[in-house]
């Protein structure tokens, strides 16, 4: 009798351990659309691209990139996304033309909360194997940021952009024998970070009107940051001796 209760208990605390280790109930997990990016061919001012919708299901980024060889290229803007979805997401942009196609992708972040891709692990987002990204036309700009020339008698209007300025973060390329993108436009006030990767050679980068001076040593990404604290028209350039083209390696820098 004492062996049959003892047996009985041990079968007891076999089941109890069952039960206990029986998982928790597992929700069906919501089947969310995958992640998608929609953008319309779009007039822009003010420098704002407009995204009409986003869905990514972690916090991420739309980046605006150029298109170099019918593909992605240089980034000339981005903003930061939460999970979810959003519609009109506004895009701040740098450096392009009318007409000019570009390219919205959505990253994912890699938990710093700042925007870089390759030397930062933003890594583009995928669905079924491909990119999530949607190339688009700026149709026509009232004024590009590559040619913007402050309009006489225009005062108010410049005023009022100046009043927003913020950290302005550019992606950009240095390479035999040019900047990408070779026109930064930002705003007077702003805080600019150039994210700066050579991508061939020891280039420099040198924006003295700013007193910035940098080695590019390849393959690395160097961080520029200074204050746009006047307006005008400023030539960087390269400052490290990288053959034939290196008197031609310059860019602009324009703050409005
Ligand atoms: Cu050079």
């Amino acid at each position: 009798m004492k062996k049959l209760v003892f047996v009985m208990a041990i079968i007891s605390l076999f089941l109890i351990a069952a039960c206990a280790q029986q998982p928790s109930v597992v929700q069906p997990v919501q089947e969310a659309e995958g992640p998608e990016i929609i953008v319309q061919s779009q007039a822009i001012s003010n420098n704002m691209v407009t995204i009409e919708d986003v869905n990514i299901d972690k916090p991420g980024y739309v980046v605006i990139h150029k298109v170099v060889d019918n593909a992605p290229g240089a980034v000339i803007g981005n903003s930061a996304l939460l999970n979810g979805e959003a519609h009109d997401v506004e895009v701040k942009v740098s450096g392009y033309e009318n007409e000019e196609e570009l390219i919205a992708m959505l990253h994912y972040d890699d938990g710093d909360n700042v925007y870089g891709f390759p030397q930062d692990e933003d890594n583009p987002v995928t669905a079924n194997g491909q990119v999530v990204m949607q190339k688009f036309s700026i149709t026509s700009a009232e004024s590009p940021t590559s040619m913007k020339v402050p309009a006489p008698g225009n005062e108010d209007v410049e005023e009022m952009v100046v009043a927003e300025s913020e950290v302005v973060k550019i992606d950009m390329t240095a390479k035999k024998w040019e900047f990408e993108p070779g026109i930064v436009t930002v705003k007077e006030g702003d805080r600019v970070k150039l994210n700066i990767k050579s991508v061939d050679v020891t280039h420099g980068f040198s924006l003295p009107d700013f007193g910035v001076s940098e080695n590019l040593a390849p393959g690395k990404t160097v961080t520029v940051e200074f204050t746009a604290d006047k307006k005008g028209t400023f030539t960087f350039f390269c400052s490290v001796y990288c053959g034939s083209g290196h008197r031609d390696m310059k860019g602009t820098l324009v703050v409005e």
